[in-house]
């Protein structure tokens, strides 16, 4: 059975649930602001799915619900954002200003968040630097789940990259995939729902092909298209982890407890203003060359725009509402008792 909820009810269940928790309200706020807009653009992987976890590192005093980020400039274009053990998104939230004004003051700049647990989709944030014109990247690691290619054992973590491309007059172009076939969290749904999972995602303990979600996390993600998600995967852990001298997969495995929380991790936005990329434009004739290549790309039947598919559920869910399973919902609720 189903539970029906608002966008509203579900960002102040979220709220709601942090806050009991000893989370302060501008981190339950973020927190719960991430959680909805997954709900509203039907991410299912990465909406109230993901709340339990949040509580328990919470309630246990893994992250600090009170962390107060600290945005510091490193270089001309390059501002850090410390969440000093707290959650991912306030230290966004925080830095996203200075890095937009750097992008458009430099032409290119860098936000490396360090002492983070981040554990949503990343579309999010290439989309809010996007909204402000920006062209954008996102690269962030978790835990070792992923494989590398020709081996058995988990090493990356399912390490997505987004990209975001601003549109005039329309939501922007937004890609976000994990490196590995899935994310971790479509096995998991697919655990919970009692549904195998596609041949290609994972492997066993053993190394062979499963297609039991169970053995599936037990065992091992693969990379998606073989050994070239596999040097995405590595990339992404340099990116993000690497250079904001954080935790790679592996760092933060060896520190798991086990908890079904997110992992300590870095991540690294890439921001960069069109403008800057032509000599005296304003970066209008970029955009407009881009909607060029996007018309032939849809002119071919059986063609979609990366983002559109959410677009479309954002568009839908206000009105129709998001539902949970009932289980889910309860397990929520307990939190808060
Ligand atoms: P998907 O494979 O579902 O989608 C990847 C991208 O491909 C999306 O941008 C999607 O757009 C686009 N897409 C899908 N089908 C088409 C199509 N037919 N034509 C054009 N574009 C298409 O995502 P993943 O399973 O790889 O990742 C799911 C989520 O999990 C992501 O949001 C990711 O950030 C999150 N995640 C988070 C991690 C973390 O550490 N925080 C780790 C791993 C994953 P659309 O959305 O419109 O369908
Ligand atoms: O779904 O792979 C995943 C994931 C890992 C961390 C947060 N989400």
């Amino acid at each position: 059975m189903d539970v029906r909820l608002s966008l509203d009810e579900v960002r102040d269940l979220a709220t709601r649930t942090l806050m009991h928790l000893g989370a302060s309200k501008g981190n339950a706020d973020a927190v719960a602001d991430v959680i909805a807009a997954a709900e509203r653009d039907e991410c299912k992987s990465h909406g109230l799915f993901r709340l339990p976890g949040y509580s328990v590192a919470l309630r246990n005093g893994r992250i600090d619900g009170k962390a107060v980020p600290v945005i510091a400039d490193l270089a001309p274009a390059v501002v850090q954002a410390d969440a000093q053990g707290g959650f991912a998104p306030l230290a966004l939230n925080a830095g996203r200003a200075r890095l937009a004004e750097m992008a458009r003051s430099q032409g290119i700049a860098a936000m490396p968040l360090v002492n983070a647990y981040h554990f949503a989709a990343l579309w999010y944030e290439v989309e809010a630097l996007a909204e402000l014109g920006l062209v954008a990247f996102a690269f962030v690691n978790s835990r070792s789940y992923v494989a590398p290619a020709g081996g058995t054992k988990p090493l990356f973590g399912t390490n997505p990259m987004a990209f975001g491309w601003p549109r005039k007059g329309r939501p922007p172009l937004v890609f976000d995939q994990a490196s590995s076939a899935s994310a971790r969290g479509e096995i998991m749904i697919h655990k919970r729902d009692g549904k195998p999972i596609p041949e290609g995602w994972a492997i066993d303990r053993d190394g062979k092909p499963t297609t039991d979600p169970a053995a599936a996390l037990a065992g091992a993600q693969l990379p998606f298209g073989g050994y070239k998600g596999a040097a995405i995967a590595l990339m992404v852990e340099l990116m993000a982890s690497g250079l904001p001298q954080s935790h790679f997969g592996y760092e933060a495995a060896a520190e798991d407890t086990g908890d079904g929380g997110p992992a300590k991790g870095g991540e690294l936005l890439l921001a960069m203003d069109p403008a800057r990329f032509v000599p005296g434009g304003d970066g209008g004739a970029a955009l407009d060359h881009a909607e060029q290549l996007f018309a032939r790309l849809l002119g071919q039947d059986g063609t979609r725009l990366p983002s559109d598919r959410r677009y479309a559920a954002r568009r839908r869910t206000p009105v129709e509402g998001i539902r949970i399973p009932q289980q889910l919902h309860d397990d929520i609720l307990a939190f808060t008792k």
